[in-house]
């Protein structure tokens, strides 16, 4: 039984409570009384923030990442986000340097931890948070188990507290107190001889090389009608669209247009947007995205990265109301990945997502994905009451 020794200092549902009632489980505090200083760091460490627009610093953040970050259970494959993604998670609109916080060596200022909050717009059920998102929590691994990430978190948390929120959102592979809910991984191969080499799938009972490939097989065309690359004039009919399919779930962001502009319009090796037109009424029926994370093969003699698309969000015609658009759409995003190079498309059993995965041959993978609200007490959620998609 874990004790938890830090998390139950924290304002987080307790694993055995049940929610009556939701809503934030501490009072916001006026900024004369939190805490002014940087929390202590043990010596010969020190507070940076890390300036991502400073190509220099940016790549720093790359190589402690890189090598520091999050990994499979078996250490096989480590998640390889590139410095531009870095530039473009970090910087959504609203984003503040100061909530891009380094710990460096005091002697050599190399950086050895790092964690990220961005401003973002979440709505649970009914009510309308504004809050951080937590991601990229990095602790070099000869630093590791030292209570270092403690530290990390307060630090976030009264810098947070200072701008005058009070909630965040963040998820994570291992479990703590306490999920709001909990997803699965799923995988759909694209390049499987690729996968199987690396030891990322394997081949199935009484199947060969030559008929795996064949089964993942895409069409060389995509289908929907109209289908094109997302275009900055898109943005306002793309909001439109987006925000009322997210309706349809419990826990949704709600994105203005400079959100939508900053993350969904393509950038060329971190995101890919599509939207469909209809021809008659030159009106977007329907949208989709996925972003590029690939992750390192760790120690593999020659394949050095797996190339894996995540679906991103996605907002089909009618509202989701004919699963088989939806399958149509996923299905040109498999077609579209597939010739950008990628080995495979991910995504989790969040939104409708459920209802193309085995259509489309995905296989479900044994990664779980607790999604966590800080500040914040809600009943637990289905995965398909989620449509939150962290990076
Ligand atoms: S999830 C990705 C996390 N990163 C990785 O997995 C990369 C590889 N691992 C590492 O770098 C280290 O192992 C990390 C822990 C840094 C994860 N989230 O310093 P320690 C608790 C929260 O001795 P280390 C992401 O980025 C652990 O239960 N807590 O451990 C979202 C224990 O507490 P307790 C975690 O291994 C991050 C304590 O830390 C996590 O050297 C959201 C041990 O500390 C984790 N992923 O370092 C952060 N892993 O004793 C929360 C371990 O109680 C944000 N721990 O069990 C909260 C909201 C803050 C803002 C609020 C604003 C209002």
């Amino acid at each position: 039984m874990e004790s938890y020794r830090f998390w139950k200092t924290q304002p987080v549902t307790r694993v055995d409570e049940t929610v009556e009632t939701e809503g934030p489980i501490e009072p916001n505090r006026p900024a004369s009384e939190i805490r002014q200083e940087p929390y202590p760091l043990p010596k010969d460490f020190e507070w940076a923030i890390v300036n991502v627009e400073d190509p220099v610093q940016l790549k720093e953040l790359y190589e402690l990442l890189s090598l520091n970050y999050v990994e499979d259970d078996d250490a096989m494959f480590r998640f390889d986000y590139s410095a531009e993604f870095l530039n473009w998670a970090l910087k959504s609109p609203g984003w503040k340097r100061e909530w891009h916080i380094g710990v460096r060596v005091a002697s050599n200022k190399k950086l050895v931890a790092f964690i990220s909050g961005i401003p973002a717009h979440l709505r649970v059920n009914t009510a309308a948070q504004t809050l951080v998102e937590i991601n990229f929590l990095c602790v070099h691994k000869k630093l590791r188990s030292k209570r270092l990430a403690p530290v990390l978190i307060k630090e976030v948390t009264r810098r947070v507290n200072l701008e005058g929120i009070f909630q965040a959102a963040y998820t994570a592979g291992v479990y703590l107190p306490t999920p709001v809910g909990t997803a699965r991984y799923y995988h759909r191969s694209l390049n499987p001889k690729k996968l199987v080499e690396t030891g990322f799938s394997h081949i199935g009972r009484n199947m060969t090389m030559a008929r795996t490939i064949r089964l993942y097989k895409l069409p060389t065309e995509t289908t929907t009608p109209g289908l094109r690359p997302m275009q900055p004039t898109d943005v306002p009919q793309v909001t439109a669209l987006l925000n009322s399919y997210m309706q349809k779930f419990p826990m949704a962001p709600s994105f203005s247009e400079d959100e939508v502009r900053h993350w969904l319009l393509p950038v060329p090796t971190v995101v890919f947007s599509y939207v469909a037109v209809d021809p008659t009424t030159t009106k977007i029926t329907d949208f989709f995205s996925f972003y590029s994370l690939p992750s390192s093969v760790i120690g593999h003699p020659v394949h050095k990265h797996i190339n894996a698309a995540y679906l991103f969000y996605y907002a089909p015609k009618g509202l989701g109301a004919d699963e088989e658009r939806t399958r149509g759409l996923i299905n040109d995003a498999l077609v579209l990945a597939a010739k950008e190079n990628f080995d495979v498309f991910n995504c989790l059993n969040l939104m409708h997502n459920q209802s193309f995965v085995d259509t489309l041959k995905f296989g479900k993978g044994d990664g779980n994905l607790h999604y966590y609200l800080y500040n914040y007490r809600c009943k637990e959620l289905k995965p398909e009451d989620v449509a939150l998609v962290l990076l």
